[in-house]
């Protein structure tokens, strides 16, 4: 017979607290509610509805790991929580939360100063902000420390010149934190520009295939004038954007899980449903192979993603379990939705199964916040202390 705990084999709700559980909860009945619904029609228009950070904010899902501000202070665990239920949706929905909690509102609280976080925080989480994170450029993605974009000392601050490329939320950005070389030092420092600096622009990059809703651009600097207090005063070279990416990373292992969980259900109902051979596909030996397949993944990626929240939570994480989750999970979520979209035949590609968009989509995430290759060049550095990037 059927088991009634099929989608939760190892009791993942058991080893969660009750706040986690109501905060999931709610999460899980916003992004039903507000983003479900329009999605299809999103990712066919390629359009992101700025009003959706809003929303975000309003209910708590913005820098919700934050304490004070305005935000709500949550467990790692439950940011996790909240990826999943954004992504189970879309990947680009999860892309511009996690961007405005993990790499824009995380480094101000983290490194910025006590004019920063009280002028930006409270307006970031409620979403009246958009925020952006510019690290990659056309030359320097892999390799950030290849970066060109220069910060030269003048008076009163820094003038920032150079382009950022590949930016998630940059077109409707209000704050961007952006990763650049101090021209005294050759230290990469980072800076908070404000939309109203005169110099910056940001073009949106027209005609992408994956993530299409979500909004995406460049980020140019033509002599950007920056005030000092605008500065990450303490932090210096790679260990800055680090620090944001590690949470980023983490996030997003748990989010790839929701849109792998959305493909296998959807898989499961759709081979239950249809008959070829005067049987439901599911009964099929091939069919389920593929069904335990993903449930194995995704039951043991949860797992570990939770432990590693768990140990970020008690503060003593490092970084490389968040490369082994991040690309684990990204990968075997990218291989059970393109297995969900074969089980549903020619109506796999049609949009109003989703399958093929969460495929495409995470053709991107298994991409950005370090490729899963790069992630297998740090797990092995980690374990033999012998170099193979160059
Ligand atoms: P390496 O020598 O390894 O390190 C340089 C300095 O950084 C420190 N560090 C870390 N600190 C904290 N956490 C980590 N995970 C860290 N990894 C390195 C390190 O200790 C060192 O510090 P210090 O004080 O000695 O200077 O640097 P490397 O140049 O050899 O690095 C190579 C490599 C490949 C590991 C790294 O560059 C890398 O991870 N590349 C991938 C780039 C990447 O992830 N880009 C992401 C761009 S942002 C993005 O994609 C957002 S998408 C968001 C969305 O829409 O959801
Ligand atoms: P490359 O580094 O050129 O890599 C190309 C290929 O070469 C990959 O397969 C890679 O694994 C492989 N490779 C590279 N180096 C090695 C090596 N040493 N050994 C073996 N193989 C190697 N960046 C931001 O800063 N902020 C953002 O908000 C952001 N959002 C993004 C949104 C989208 C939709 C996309 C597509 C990207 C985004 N990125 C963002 C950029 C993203 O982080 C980079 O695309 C990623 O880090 C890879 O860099 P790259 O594209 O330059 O590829």
């Amino acid at each position: 017979g059927l088991y009634a705990n099929w989608d939760d084999i190892l009791h993942l709700q058991d080893q969660l607290t009750d706040e986690e559980r109501m905060i999931q909860q709610s999460a899980r009945e916003f992004c039903q509610r507000e983003l479900q619904p329009g999605i299809a029609q999103a990712n066919e228009t390629g359009q992101f509805d700025r009003d959706i950070l809003r929303k975000m904010g309003a209910t708590g899902l913005l820098g919700a790991t934050i304490e004070g501000y305005d935000c709500p202070g949550v467990s790692y665990v439950a940011y996790g929580l909240i990826a999943r239920e954004v992504e189970r949706v879309d990947s680009g929905y999860r892309s511009a939360m996690s961007v405005q909690s993990s790499l824009v509102m995380y480094p101000i609280f983290k490194f910025g100063s006590e004019e920063l976080r009280e002028r930006l925080l409270p307006r970031l989480a409620s979403g009246e902000l958009v925020g952006c994170f510019g690290l990659t450029e056309p030359d320097a993605g892999s390799d950030p420390a290849a970066m060109r974009t220069v910060a030269k000392p003048v008076e009163g601050g820094y003038q920032l010149t150079g382009s950022k490329m590949w930016i998630t939320n940059s077109p409707i950005a209000d704050v961007l934190v952006v990763w650049a070389k101090d021209t005294s030092s050759g230290d990469i420092r980072g800076f908070v520009v404000e939309r109203d600096m005169p110099g910056l622009s940001t073009p949106t990059i027209a005609n992408k295939l994956s993530l299409r809703a979500s909004i995406t651009g460049e980020i140019v600097l033509d002599k950007v004038f920056v005030p000092e207090a605008n500065t990450f005063a303490d932090v210096r070279g790679l260990a800055g954007p680090f620090a944001c990416l590690n949470m980023a990373r983490y996030g997003i292992s748990w989010g790839v899980m929701g849109a792998a969980e959305f493909c296998w259900h959807a898989a499961r109902q759709y081979t239950l449903d249809r008959k070829q051979f005067n049987k439901p596909l599911a009964q099929m030996q091939l069919v389920q192979k593929k069904l335990a397949d993903m449930q194995t993944e995704i039951a043991l990626g949860l797992q570990a993603s939770l432990r590693v929240g768990r140990l970020i939570d008690n503060g003593s994480f490092d970084p490389s379990m968040i490369s082994l989750v991040k690309r684990n999970n990204c990968g075997k979520a990218l291989d059970i939705a393109r297995t969900a979209r074969d089980m549903h035949g020619g109506n796999g590609i049609a949009g109003e199964y989703h399958v093929l968009r969460h495929a495409i989509n995470l053709e991107t995430v298994n991409t950005y916040e370090g490729t899963h290759d790069i992630h297998a060049l740090i797990l092995g550095r980690a374990q033999t202390g012998l170099q193979a990037f160059f």
